[in-house]
């Protein structure tokens, strides 16, 4: 289509505000740290912004803040965790680099949303 915009800028998936915690680093097992995140997934990449409250969906345009980190999809696996911690509907995220990370939300519907999501990048980058 004439708007389409690949090759340029990468398409917003979803947007929207997750607890996070990152608990291994290159495989290596890090002290949990739970805090709000705006979670932005872009492209091929899942983005994590600080100062949540100054984000909206609408709002948000890539390169109008700065992030806090990022991590690419391709290779990346997900499964949920409820095993791994006290919380409800959680789920870990683990990169090829041996990065993992835990995603939580209170709402089943948005951390199930949120997973088929993630699942759906995944997948399709492994097709490519
Ligand atoms: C951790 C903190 C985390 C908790 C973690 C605790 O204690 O309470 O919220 O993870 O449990 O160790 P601290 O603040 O002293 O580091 P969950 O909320 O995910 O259960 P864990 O060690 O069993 O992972």
């Amino acid at each position: 289509s004439p708007d389409s915009s690949e090759g340029t800028t990468p398409e917003l998936e979803k947007a929207g505000l997750l607890n996070k915690t990152k608990i291994a680093e290159g495989g290596r097992k890090l002290r949990k740290n739970w805090t709000p995140s705006w979670v932005v997934l872009v492209g091929n990449s899942l983005v994590f912004f600080k100062d949540p409250k100054s984000q909206t969906p609408s709002s948000w345009k890539p390169g109008n803040s700065r992030p806090e980190s990022s991590v690419d999809l391709r290779g990346a696996k997900l499964h949920w965790a409820n095993d791994l911690s006290s919380k409800k509907n959680v789920f870990r995220l683990r990169t090829v680099t041996g990065n993992e990370f835990l995603l939580q939300s209170e709402t089943d519907s948005v951390i199930r949303e949120w997973y088929s999501t993630i699942q759906s990048v995944i997948d399709r980058l492994d097709r490519e």
